[in-house]
């Protein structure tokens, strides 16, 4: 009962820690992905990241084939 205890403690330290870490390299990345600095993100740009390039049309909100800052936005938080 103990090692379980344990077990699930380590697990959940390490999701944290993921969680971290994904959260901190997303943080600048829109202007990372955004490669021609107009301010949205296109599917192809999107390619840098292959867990939204998976995902693109369901954070594409208004379905106009790009991310804004604040799609982009919705996406990090979920994720
Ligand atoms: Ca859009």
């Amino acid at each position: 009962m103990k090692a379980i205890k344990l077990f699930m403690a380590l697990s959940l330290t390490a999701a944290a820690l993921a969680t971290t870490a994904h959260a901190a390299k997303a943080k600048d990345n829109f202007s990372q992905l955004d490669n021609d600095q107009n301010g949205v993100i296109t599917k192809g740009e999107a390619s840098g990241d292959t867990e939204l390039t998976n995902n693109f049309n369901q954070w594409d909100k208004d379905q106009d084939g790009q991310l804004s800052k604040e799609e982009y936005s919705a996406y990090i938080q979920a994720s």
